[in-house]
């Protein structure tokens, strides 16, 4: 008889799994655990309780038979090549992501593509239903598991069930373009606590259900029709692992590769940077635009100021990135065309990724951090960029159209879409004398230390086990 699988009493289910394939020279396959707040933060909470992940391995295909990794069980779920182009590049980056960012660019709509969605869903949802063990917790991450939460109540209901999304949650009015809006409210309503980053996405939440399904809400709360439970909808913002970012920064060896960097740039007296995945709702055509304004008015130039905007690669198979990666490249070939000089162009393109110790010398070296998304969940930059400056030293600019900016009040805010005030702002994080630029950022790493990823995990989970019990039937007289 074959032995019975081990179950867990967490269970995290993510697209991703938090580890990439690595096959070394001899062939060998090795699992890398990929650095990220998420994982950091499970590894807080799995110290006390084990815990299990259910996710994709990033390759199509069969999945690799499930694996313990550094204490966590990975449970892989497969994905064909046809699931990869319709559940993931195409409903979930191509659908459901413009929705929740505003219609920055219109979205697509393919009834194949949901329909990959759906059973992807389905794919998870039998997969976490297989490792929980009995009234374990379940919490479910993002926009591509949005159907899992009442797929897998229906198959084990014993379980608690919390969904986290890390994306914003769009007006009723945008949200009810969708052709498939009940299907996926429905799907979501399956879970005892939903968690957003900002208190107007959980309130879009509530509004939509109350609008499109004609549900009963009050407050933060909506009943599901027919079962009188109680679903919560509330904000807790993710953070990052300010401890350990913070003691990474500190090294040495860190602080001189950023001195390194300022060295190999020429030693400006004002270094600005830009880190972003190459995306449209990160707003760097703006800022490109704001910083080539200020650049032909000669209120800056180089080599006094200059600009290194880093681009991570990204979602390189959908459309509207093809054709943002060509604008932006054409962008800063003409910024340094007309406006560089020899040995000092105005704008630094990188479009790599890098590991954490080059970001963390990068951040420290930067003077003036530019985070100016058109529309952002949260924006771990901009926490990072904080946690890293331990000197005190330097100025965040930051979109109020990030959740980051609801907690990083004391930034210099900015609306991207208003270039003359985008500039404005600019000048302004530059030209601000040094002590009250110190006096801001202590502020802003106060916030974020007290507030570190850590936390965020134990405030979802306590929120998810306080979530309404299904009210108890009244006692007949
Ligand atoms: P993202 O849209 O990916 O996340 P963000 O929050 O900025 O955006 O996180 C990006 C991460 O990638 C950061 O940790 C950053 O340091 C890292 N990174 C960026 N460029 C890099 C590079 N070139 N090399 C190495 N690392 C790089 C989604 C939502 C956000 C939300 C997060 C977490 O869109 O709004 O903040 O999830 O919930």
């Amino acid at each position: 008889m074959p032995t019975p699988r081990p179950t867990y009493d967490l269970v995290i289910a993510a697209n991703r799994l938090p580890v990439d394939k690595v096959v070394t020279d001899d062939g060998e396959v090795e699992w890398r655990r990929s650095p990220g707040g998420l994982v950091t933060a499970m590894e807080s909470v799995m110290r006390s309780q084990p815990g299990a992940w259910v996710g994709w391995a990033g390759d199509a295909g069969e999945a690799p038979e499930p694996f313990d990794e550094d204490g966590i069980h990975l449970h892989p779920v497969p994905l064909s090549t046809e699931e990869v182009r319709d559940y993931y590049e195409g409903f979930s980056n191509d659908t459901l992501w413009p929705i929740y960012h505003d219609v920055i660019v219109p979205a697509t709509f393919h009834r194949e593509w949901w329909s990959s969605y759906e059973t992807v869903n389905r794919r998870f949802a039998e997969a976490v239903a297989e490792v929980a063990a009995e009234g374990a917790t379940v919490w479910v991450q993002d926009y591509q598991l949005q159907l899992v939460p009442t797929l897998l109540r229906r198959l084990r209901p014993d379980v608690r069930i919390g969904w986290f999304n890390h994306i914003p949650f769009p007006p009723v009015e945008l949200f009810a373009q969708l052709p498939w809006r009940a299907q996926l409210l429905e799907g979501l309503l399956g879970a005892d606590f939903l968690g957003f980053q900002r208190q107007a996405d959980a309130r879009n939440f509530v509004r939509a259900c109350r609008q499109l399904l004609g549900a009963q809400t009050k407050r933060d709360r909506v009943t599901v029709e027919g079962s009188r439970r109680q679903v919560r909808a509330a904000a807790i913002p993710i953070s990052v692992d300010f401890r350990g970012l913070e003691e990474l920064a500190r090294r040495p060896d860190v602080m001189a590769r950023a001195r390194e960097i300022r060295a190999s740039l020429g030693d400006p007296e004002v270094l600005m940077l830009g880190v972003d995945r190459l995306d449209y709702t990160k707003g760097i055509r703006h800022r490109l635009k704001a910083y080539e304004e200020l650049l032909s008015e000669r209120r800056i130039g180089p080599p006094e100021v200059t600009l290194v905007q880093v681009a991570t690669p990204s979602r390189e198979r959908v459309d509207a990135y093809r054709i943002l990666r060509g604008e932006i490249e054409q962008t800063v070939g003409r910024i340094n065309g007309e406006l560089g000089k020899i040995g000092a162009p105005a704008v630094h393109y990188l479009h790599h990724s890098y590991p954490r110790e080059e970001m963390a010398a990068l951040f420290q070296a930067a003077d003036v951090m530019l985070v100016t998304p058109l529309r952002d969940g949260m924006n771990l930059v901009a926490k990072e960029y904080v946690t890293c400056r331990h000197d005190l030293g330097g100025a965040l600019v930051l979109s109020e159209f990030t959740g980051a900016w609801h907690e990083l009040h004391q930034a210099f805010a900015c609306n991207p879409h208003d270039i003359e005030g985008l500039k404005q702002t600019i000048l302004r994080a530059i030209n601000t004398p040094a002590k009250d630029k110190q006096r801001i950022m202590k502020a802003l790493r106060r916030r974020v230390s007290d507030h570190d990823v850590q936390r965020w995990a134990a405030r979802y989970l306590a929120a998810l086990a306080a979530a309404p019990e299904l009210p108890q039937p009244e006692a007949r007289n």
